[in-house]
């Protein structure tokens, strides 16, 4: 699988991030294929984050992903481009993210981690059929 879903978060939109993440993607030699700034419905929510679905921080989750607009980015590169998308990332905890990862450079809460990446080859190509039916 040669593309991945990449979310800019509100939290990146609103704090201005979004050119900083794009150019780290871009400067890896990832190529941009499709993008939106677009608040995301909370269905469409809902199926993203369905393995959440229970969990105590779902309500917020949701609450959070659909509050304000978030920056869509369908990205190409290598096979498995999913993988070197979640090493510039770096892990969930933005706390425990190393320096040189977008979570680690920018990022301290767990809740607000400024970016979501596909975290499999089969969770890249459900997510950019929902997000991106045209591309699927
Ligand atoms: P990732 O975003 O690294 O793929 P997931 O899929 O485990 O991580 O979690 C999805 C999102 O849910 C995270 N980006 C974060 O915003 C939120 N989240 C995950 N675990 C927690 C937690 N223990 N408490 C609060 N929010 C969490």
């Amino acid at each position: 699988m040669k593309r991945t879903l990449v979310i800019c978060k509100p939290d990146a939109v609103e704090r201005g991030l979004v050119g900083e993440i794009l150019g780290r993607l871009e400067r890896k030699g990832l190529r941009l294929v499709a993008a939106e700034l677009r608040t995301i419905d909370p269905a469409t929510a809902a199926r993203h984050y369905a393995e959440h679905y229970g969990k105590p921080f779902y309500d917020g989750l949701i609450e959070f992903i659909t509050g304000s607009p978030s920056f869509l980015v369908v990205a190409d590169g290598p096979e498995d481009a999913w993988k070197v998308v979640r090493t510039l990332m770096g892990p969930t905890n933005p706390a425990e993210a190393p320096p040189g990862t977008i979570r680690g450079d920018f990022g301290l809460a767990l809740t607000e981690n400024l970016v979501h990446g596909s975290d499999s080859a089969d969770s890249a190509r459900r997510e950019i059929e929902l997000f991106f039916p045209s591309l699927a």
